[in-house]
This record gives C-alpha cells, sequence and structure tokens, in this order.
C-alpha cells in the first residue's frame, strides 16, 4: 500500500533537513516544506528536495489574487507539485492560486490543529469555498479528529491531509479512522535519535486494517 504519511520538514539546519529528507523519502508520499526551512536555507531546498521527492510547500498563502499568483509561480518554477493556502481571503484569491497550473496541487486549510485553532475557522464555508474554487484537497486537525469528520462529510472526494499527529497528540490511526487521506507529522519524526525508522513505524501503524 502505498505511504498515507507526509513529513513536515520544518527542520531549520538546511544540511540535516536535506539529509534527513533524503532518508525518510522511501516512507513518506509527500514532504511538506513551510517557512522555517525555506528561510534558513531559501527556496533552493525545495528544487534540492523536489529531485527525489514530491514537495508540498506549506506557505499558507493568505494575500490578494496578484500576490498569491507571485508566490505559487515562485514554488511552482522551483519545483514544487503543491502549495497551501488559507480561506479566508475568499474565492479570487484561491482562484489566482489554481489559475497558475491546475495540474498542481492546492490544499485550502479548513481549521487549525492547535489549542483554540478552530475558533476563528468557518467549517461550512471553507469547505464549500475549496470545493467552489476546485480545490486539490483540505488540511484538517488531527487533534480534532470530530473535525476532520465533520470535513468529510462536506468536501466530497477532496483529500483531507492531517497535521497534529506525534508532538501535538493526534493519533494516526483515529485520524484515518475519520476520514483523512495523509497524516502529516513532523517533530515525530525529524526529532526523532532515527527519522527513517520513525516515519516507517508511522506508516505501517498507519497501514494495519483494524
Ligand atoms: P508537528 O507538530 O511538528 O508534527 O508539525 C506539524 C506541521 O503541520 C507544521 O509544519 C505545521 O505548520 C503544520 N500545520 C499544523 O500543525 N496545524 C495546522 O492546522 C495546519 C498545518 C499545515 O497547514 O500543515
Amino acid at each position: 500500500m502505498a505511504s498515507r504519511l507526509v513529513l513536515a520538514l520544518d527542520e531549520t539546519d538546511p544540511a540535516r533537513a536535506l539529509d534527513i529528507a533524503k532518508e525518510v523519502s522511501p516512507f513518506v508520499s509527500k514532504i511538506k516544506i513551510n517557512y522555517p526551512l525555506v528561510l534558513s536555507a531559501g527556496l533552493d531546498i525545495v528544487t534540492e528536495i523536489s529531485k527525489f521527492s514530491k514537495v508540498i510547500c506549506d506557505f499558507k498563502v493568505a494575500d490578494i489574487p496578484n500576490t498569491n499568483r507571485l508566490i505559487t509561480e515562485a514554488v511552482f518554477s522551483a519545483g514544487a507539485t503543491g502549495i497551501i493556502a488559507h480561506a479566508f481571503p475568499g474565492p479570487e484569491s484561491l482562484k489566482a492560486i489554481r489559475a497558475v497550473d491546475p495540474s498542481k496541487e492546492m490544499y485550502v486549510v479548513i481549521t487549525m490543529s492547535h489549542p483554540k485553532g478552530g475558533d476563528f475557522f468557518k467549517i461550512e464555508e471553507f469547505c464549500s469555498l475549496a470545493l467552489e474554487v476546485g480545490a486539490t484537497g483540505v488540511v484538517a486537525p488531527a487533534t480534532r479528529p470530530e473535525d476532520v469528520a465533520k470535513v468529510k462529510n462536506l468536501i466530497g472526494d477532496l483529500e483531507i491531509i492531517s497535521p497534529g499527529v506525534g508532538a501535538q497528540g493526534g493519533d494516526p490511526k483515529e485520524t484515518i479512522k475519520a476520514g483523512a487521506d495523509f497524516i502529516i507529522v513532523g517533530r515525530g519524526i525529524y526529532q526523532a535519535d532515527n527519522p527513517a525508522l520513525a516515519a516507517e513505524k508511522y506508516m505501517s501503524d498507519m497501514n494495519i486494517d483494524d
């Protein structure tokens, strides 16, 4: 079975990040790169890692349409296959991302995983927005499987990717049972003594059908 694991590579030492990405790539379907690594290593790290793994740029893009377009063009030119955006700037901002290259992946954040991270998000409205703009999928929190289940009922065939497993307390199996297609794990893998072993364990734990 293909891996349903995404590595959140928030390691800020560029050389160590690249080593971890190489070791862990056989066990993950994608590697998610966020500001902490790009701000220390530059956008070239996306190009480097794209040579051996699919890369999603988690820049939680949340701007006017023109700025969203410019950011998206930069990350896709660097080699990323996907991008994460916030819903609250509305349909025009999301459509500007989609229009850059509809063959790439666009994920929309529905509600967030940290304590009180859902208080300012509108689950129903954001799910219908994700459908309206033709998103590939949505981001929903492993720390609140009940929200993952709610999102699952609202988004039809769109993919759900769920962060918050491991360091934030979310459980991989509960998250998959609630309807997630992929779980996202950061510190639980890149801070482990043996990141590849940790990734392999998350991957095989999720693939057990019980
Ligand atoms: P760990 O908590 O170290 O496993 O990392 C989780 C990763 O998922 C980080 O890169 C976060 O920025 C990201 N994330 C969340 O933790 N919560 C969210 O609600 C959304 C995201 C995300 O969009 O990926």
